[in-house]
């Protein structure tokens, strides 16, 4: 794995300083990281040949999207700017259709330790991690430790290895013991399936992935999370947990048990609401005050959707709305300390409802409209231009007060890095508006400033100090980034 140059240091006095040293490594970090999270079926079908049962007019059947074809496609990706990608789970799934549903999205798994042929093949699942690393980007598998699917040949031939009815029915914790959409409920408990899970972690750790995301944890007992994590974090893989809904209080609570990161669910809620549905900024604000609770707060993972909630574009009736809203909301995004994961079609504003509408193919640059292509430029200068600073990227973040008369409209934050300061203001105003607040009342020490552009290309957007006042001028429905002197 790549290391941030902080890390790459730590790493290298631990190692200079001899085994001894080694318990004091730094654990694996991803602050500074873009993660693109892709759902294979549905991103770009690199080998026809593996098409078996693929129907693209029905979102419950396989599409034909394949590791060929992300592999392909990697270079879209890092134009695109991000530096990680997250696979949805490409084990071999069952063969069968549950549901009226087939398994294309992968959580559905027959063989832990294979890739399903219509993803590809092993050797298939090799060349793109080391295409991957190849372009500097770091590879996130998506782990399942909670179940098989539905159809899965262990139900019938390990039956002991599934939780039993009456352990799930006296349970006291029934998250845990009980089946999940009613999935054969694997037993942690038992030596064998422990024994499974732990060796399913090194199988692709040595296949040279960088970290696990690890689903539906919220159904997993906590003592076997604790010892997975404890082997993650001594290869040096960094982990991410899917709580489904957890706020500020379950990510802390579970970075003290041993995760480097949970999704942060509470602000992508607060962020539809604020930013897309056009609701008081004071919802994201009750989430970022919160963040002093992190032990680690430059892990957090960030998101404004994913493949198991609406599209973010969604909460606006209208296209164009759902476009510029999408703008102001990566935007946004990327003036946040943690680790910013972008799903496949963010960056056009892709639409659509609950699962699967949420799950449409992945359409690339021929294919796109002039407003699309607009959020798109918008997606790729504001990561270029996280990427480029390391008070963005990797710098300490404070939420500046503000007076009740804007705190409705605008929010500000302090970003800051080795003795550089960047301003960020979202402003949720329906009109372009230049705001202008007292210095003494923001807690802001700033000489005077000549007026400065955005960050940001591509955006009508400045920042003065002036006579003890902070001049803000944004356009409605957009957020921009100010370096300050
Ligand atoms: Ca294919
Ligand atoms: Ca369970």
């Amino acid at each position: 794995m790549r290391a941030s140059p902080l890390l790459s240091l730590t790493v290298l006095t631990a190692l200079l300083a001899g085994p001894a040293a080694s318990a004091q490594t730094a654990p694996p970090s991803f602050e500074g990281q873009v993660i693109y999270q892709v759902m294979p079926d549905r991103f770009f079908d690199g080998d026809a040949a593996n098409n078996a049962g693929v129907d693209r007019g029905n979102l419950r059947a396989w599409h034909g999207g394949d590791l060929p074809g992300l592999t392909q496609k990697l270079p879209y990706i890092t134009d695109l700017g991000a530096t990680a990608v997250w696979l949805t789970p490409v084990y071999r799934q069952q063969a069968g259709n549950s549901f009226d549903t087939s398994a294309y999205h992968g959580y559905w798994p027959e063989d832990f330790r294979d890739v399903d042929p219509h993803f590809g093949t092993l050797a298939q699942f090799d060349a793109f991690v080391k295409a991957a690393q190849a372009a500097n980007v770091r590879v996130v598998l998506d782990q399942v430790v909670n179940h098989y699917g539905y159809g899965a040949t262990a139900v019938t031939a390990q039956r002991d290895w599934f939780t039993p009815q009456a352990q799930c029915d006296a349970s006291q914790n029934k998250d845990v013991d009980c089946p999940l959409s009613g999935l054969p409920d694997l037993n942690q408990g038992n030596p064998q399936v422990r024994e499974l899970l732990l060796g399913n972690a090194e199988f692709w750790r040595a296949r040279g992935v960088s970290a696990f995301r690890y689903d539906a944890i919220r159904h997993v007992p906590q003592a076997f999370l604790k010892d997975l994590l404890a082997r993650d974090r001594a290869a040096g893989t960094w982990t991410l947990g899917e709580w489904y809904d957890a706020d500020t209080g379950t990510v802390a609570e579970w970075q003290k048990a041993g995760f480097d990161s949970l999704f942060l669910f509470s602000l992508q809620k607060a962020m539809k609401a604020s930013l897309m549905s056009g609701q008081s900024l004071t919802q994201v604000r009750g989430v970022l005050e919160r963040q002093d609770e992190l032990p680690r707060p430059g892990e957090v993972t960030l998101f404004l959707d994913n493949h198991d909630i609406p599209r973010f574009a969604q909460g606006s009736l209208f296209a164009d709305e759902g476009q510029m809203n999408t703008r102001y909301g990566l935007r946004a995004l990327m003036t946040l300390k943690g680790v910013p994961v972008l799903y496949q079609g963010i960056e056009i504003a892709q639409r659509g409802g609950p699962d699967p509408d949420n799950r449409q193919d992945m359409r690339f640059e021929a294919q796109w409209t002039p407003g699309e292509k607009a959020v798109h430029a918008a997606a790729r200068s504001a990561i270029a231009a996280r990427k480029a600073s390391p008070a963005l990227s990797l710098g300490s973040q404070t939420l500046l007060p503000m007076p009740a008369a804007v705190q409705d409209d605008l929010l500000l934050l302090l970003r800051e890095q080795g003795g550089q300061r960047v301003l960020a203001a979202w402003s949720g105003a329906r009109q372009r508006r230049t705001y202008s607040l007292p210095l003494n009342k923001l807690g802001l020490s700033v000489g005077g400033q000549d007026l400065t552009k955005s960050l940001f290309a591509d955006q009508n957007a400045g920042l003065s100090v002036k006579g003890g006042y902070l001049h803000v001028s944004i356009d409605g429905r957009d957020a921009a980034a100010f370096t300050l002197k």
